[in-house]
C-alpha cells in the first residue's frame, strides 16, 4: 500500500521545480498584462487628450480686410441669404451644421485694424479653421495690408501650436479686375517673402524673449505656403453678383468646411 502511494507521488525536487515553473509563468503573465496596460494607457491618453482638445476647438474664423466680403459670406452660409452690410464693429457669431453631422461656430471678425487684434486674441485658442477672405479685384492695391494681416496670423504662437487649416478665399471673382487664385498665391508669396525679411531684421534688433510670434517659413528659401506647418488651400468664390443666372457661388467654402 505504502509503495503504491509513493509511486503516485512526485519526488519532492520535481514537485518544487513544477511549482517554480508555474510561479515564474504566473509572474510572466502578470508582467505581460502590466506592460499591455501601460502600453494601452500611453496610447489612449494622448489620443483622448488630442480628441478632447480638438473638440474644444470648434470655431471657424472669417478673417480679412474690411470690405472683402466676410459678412456677406457669413449670412450666405448660415442663412442662405444676401444681407446689405455695413462696416462691422462687432463680431457675428452663428452655428453651422454640417450635412454629414457635427457643427462649427462661425465667427465673422471685423477687419478694422484696431479691432481685429482684440478679436483674434479672444478666439484664437478655440480656432479649428480660418477662412481668410480676399477682395480679388483690389488685391494688387491692398497686397501689403493683406500680407501684414496674414503674417500676424501665421506667425502667432497660439495659432502655430494648434495649426488650424486655412482657406484663402479669393472672393469677388465677378469683378472685372479680379485676379485668379493662382496669381493671388504668387502675389502673396512674393509680398510675404519681402515682409519676412523686414520682420526678421526687426526681431533681431529687439529682445527675442519678449516675442509672441515666430519667423515665417524656412530660412534661406523663397517663401512658399507649402513650407508652412498649416494646411493652406486657395479657392475662388463670388459671394454676390449682379448676374441673375448665377448670383453667387460659394461652393468651395462648403466643400472645404465638409473636410474640416
Ligand atoms: N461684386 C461683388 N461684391 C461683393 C462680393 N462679396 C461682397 N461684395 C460686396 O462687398 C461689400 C463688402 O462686403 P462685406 O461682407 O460687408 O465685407 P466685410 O467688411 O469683409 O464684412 C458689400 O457691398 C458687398 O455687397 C462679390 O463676390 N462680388
Ligand atoms: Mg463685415
Amino acid at each position: 500500500m505504502e509503495e503504491i502511494k509513493n509511486k503516485n507521488e512526485k519526488p519532492l525536487a520535481e514537485s518544487l521545480l513544477e511549482k517554480d515553473f508555474f510561479h515564474v509563468l504566473n509572474n510572466e503573465l502578470w508582467a505581460q498584462i502590466l506592460v499591455s496596460v501601460i502600453v494601452i494607457l500611453f496610447t489612449l491618453v494622448p489620443v483622448y487628450l488630442f480628441l478632447s482638445k480638438r473638440k474644444s476647438r470648434r470655431d471657424v474664423l472669417f478673417l480679412g480686410l474690411c470690405d472683402a466680403g466676410k459678412t456677406v459670406l457669413f449670412s450666405r452660409l448660415l442663412y442662405d441669404k444676401f444681407v446689405q452690410t455695413h462696416t462691422s464693429v462687432k463680431e457675428n457669431l452663428g452655428e453651422y451644421i454640417k450635412p454629414s453631422g457635427g457643427s462649427f461656430r462661425i465667427v465673422d471678425i471685423p477687419g478694422h485694424e484696431r479691432l481685429r487684434t482684440k478679436y483674434l486674441d479672444q478666439f484664437k485658442s478655440t480656432t479649428r479653421g480660418i477662412v481668410f477672405v480676399i477682395d480679388s479685384g483690389t488685391i494688387q492695391k491692398d497686397v501689403r495690408d493683406v500680407a501684414e494681416y496674414l503674417y500676424t496670423i501665421l506667425t502667432d504662437n497660439v495659432m502655430l501650436s494648434s495649426c488650424p487649416n486655412i482657406l484663402i478665399l479669393c472672393n469677388k471673382q465677378d469683378s472685372i479686375t479680379a485676379k485668379g487664385s493662382k496669381v493671388i498665391t504668387q502675389i502673396l508669396q512674393k509680398e510675404l517673402n519681402t515682409l519676412r525679411i523686414t520682420k526678421s531684421s526687426q526681431l533681431e534688433s529687439t529682445d527675442s524673449s519678449q516675442n509672441t510670434t515666430q519667423v515665417l517659413g524656412k530660412d534661406g528659401k523663397e517663401f512658399e505656403f507649402s513650407a508652412l506647418p498649416y494646411k493652406v488651400t486657395f479657392a475662388e468664390c463670388t459671394a454676390t453678383c449682379k448676374d441673375e443666372d448665377k448670383p453667387y457661388d460659394i461652393e468651395p467654402l462648403y466643400n472645404w468646411l465638409q473636410k474640416l
